[in-house]
Parts: structure tokens; sequence; C-alpha cells
């Protein structure tokens, strides 16, 4: 049972109603993740997928309109960051209802703040992107010390200051950049329905090993017949040094006018791009504590996060 009717994410105060009663076609296709979790990636991927590797097609429409989140445009409250979405490149007046099928709507949000009718069209297809919660720590830390101005927050002191928030997802964080939920909240609801049909649940350590071979799975998934070299051409195109020079990929115009950050050098959507990052960021004592939580947040539960490769 959810009693928030408005959430705060990214500074943004999203009407929870309005997303949950949200009309759902069958032929939808839903990118969910937990944030700082190959998002941007996914994106890049299903839309190349879908069209069949054609990459002049899907460079015309930056990646927020071809595949937008539906928090940040279902909800009509933004008074945090107001007018930030416009750095997305979605056109004056963009409205989802009416975008034409198949739809590629993208999530942050925890599981029963999304649209109801997710559970009921049994045709519509849920991708889902999990990544090892260590690196998503530290990816978010960038993420949140570069927002955190943009709505009046005092900086994190260091990662080792930031890390109890993480796992609680409370204080700072929760208003920043999460709705509230915690990662193994996020993750095991979409991993316990992993098996369902149309369920697709990919990791961001299994795309990094093998990127072609999770691009020909979810063609598969996505009733896609692609030819092995266009197969290779998608993984060309998305791996992290394509993605890294890519200006829409890196979202430069919300990088330079909203993060004020140079996109080339520091993005956080395209930046170190690593499985295992976090062993340069996290302290002995850092990561001690977060292996006790994270054995309690895993018990019971048959997923096994990697945290290298
Ligand atoms: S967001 O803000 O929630 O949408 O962020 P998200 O896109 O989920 O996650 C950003 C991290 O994904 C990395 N990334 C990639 N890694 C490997 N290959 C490719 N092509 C790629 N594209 C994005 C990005 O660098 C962020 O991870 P960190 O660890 O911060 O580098």
């Amino acid at each position: 049972m959810v009693d928030a009717e408005t959430i705060e994410n990214s500074g943004m105060s999203i009407d929870v109603d309005k997303i949950r009663n949200f009309e759902v076609r069958s032929d939808d296709i839903f990118v969910l993740t937990y944030p700082k979790s190959g998002t941007t990636w996914m994106k890049e991927v299903v839309p190349l997928v879908m069209n069949g590797g054609d990459i002049d097609a899907i460079n015309k429409v930056p990646p927020d309109v071809r595949a937008p989140y539906i928090e940040f445009v279902i909800s009509p409250n933004q008074p945090g960051m107001s007018g930030v979405t416009t750095y997305f490149g979605l056109p004056e007046g963009f409205d989802l209802n009416t975008q034409p099928s198949p739809r590629i709507i993208v999530s942050h949000l925890r599981p029963e703040f999304l649209p109801t009718q997710i559970e009921e069209k049994v045709a519509l297809k849920v991708i889902y992107v999990a990544r090892n919660p260590k690196d998503v720590a530290v990816s978010t830390f960038h993420f949140v010390q570069k927002e955190l101005p943009l709505i009046n927050k005092k900086l994190y002191d260091s990662f080792s200051d930031f890390l109890p928030d993480f796992m609680n997802a409370s204080n700072g964080t929760q208003t920043v950049i999460h709705d509230g939920s915690t990662w193994p909240k996020h993750v095991l609801t979409w991993w316990n329905k992993r098996l369902e049909p149309n369920v697709f649940f990919v990791t961001f350590e299994e795309m990094k090993r093998d990127l072609a071979g999770s691009v020909s799975k979810l063609a598969k998934f996505l009733e896609k017949e692609l030819d092995d070299d266009v197969v290779k051409k998608i993984a060309d195109h998305c791996s992290f040094e394509s993605m890294k020079k890519n200006p829409a990929a890196r979202k430069n115009d919300y990088c330079v006018n909203v993060l004020k950050v140079d996109p080339a050098e520091a993005s956080p959507f395209v930046r170190k791009g690593k499985v295992g990052g976090w062993k340069a960021v996290f302290s002995m004592a850092d990561n001690e504590k977060f292996d006790q939580g994270y054995t309690e947040w895993l018990k019971g539960s048959d997923f096994h996060a990697e945290f290298e490769i």
C-alpha cells in the first residue's frame, strides 16, 4: 500500500497517481532500472534492436524522446528543478499518450509506483537491468554530488559519508534521485519475476562481458530477427568507447546547462562504465559495512550480484 500522493525525484515532484493510472498498451516496452544501473546504455540498445540497427534513424531523435522517462513526462509538477526536462530534448507539449507504438518507456520508479496496468497487460514487454550495488553506489555518489547543489543541499564530505544514505535510501539520497526505495527492494522484485515470459532480466555485468550476446538475447525477447552483422553493429555503437564519444548519449545539453559539467570529461551518464570500479573508492570499513548490509538484503534470495568480472 502506498500512501504518498507525490514523491520527490531528481528535485521534481512526481504525482504518483497520475503515473499509476497511466494507460498502458499491450505492445509497450518498459525499460526499468534502479538508477545508475545501465539505463542510458539500454536506452541506446533497445531502439536499435527495434529498428533493425538503423543508427542514422536513432541519431535523429534524442534518447529521452525515443525512450522517455515516464516520471518526467507524465507528472505535471516540477517545482524543484523546473524546466530541466527542456534539456532532455523533449519538444514543447510532448505527450507520451499520443506517441506511436511500440513505445519504449523508461522508469527508475519502485514497482508500487509504476502504472498498475503493467501487471495486467500480459503481452507487454519489461526489460530490467540490474547492476552490482557497490558500483551503483559509486556511480550514484558522483551523480548526487552534481545534483545536490541544484536543490540547495549540502554536498557529502566523502563517499563514506554518503554510503549509509545510499544503503537506507534516506536523507539526501532519497530526495535527489531515489523515490525512497532501496536497491534490494527494486532489484529483487524484478529478479523474482524474471521467469515470467514478458520479463527480460539482464545485468550490467552480463552486458559488459558480452554485449553482442546480450543484444542477441534481447532481440529474441523483442521478437526481432537480427543478422549477426547487425548485432555486431549495434554492440559496436553501444560500446562504452563509442557512447563516450556520443553527445546525445552523454546528454551534453543537460550536462552543460543543468549539471554545469564538461560532458566529454564528466558526464555522469557515460562516465567510467566499469565493473569493479568500486574497489578504488570503498575503504575497508565501507566494504565491511556494505557486506553486512548486503548479506541482510539478500537473505532468502538466490540473486547474486557480480562485484567483478
Ligand atoms: S541514470 O542517471 O540512472 O540514467 O544512469 P544510468 O544510465 O543507469 O547509469 C550510468 C552508468 O552506466 C554507465 N554506462 C555504460 N557502461 C558501459 N558501457 C556503456 N556503453 C555505458 N553507458 C553508460 C555509465 O558510465 C555510468 O556508470 P559509472 O560507473 O558512473 O561510469
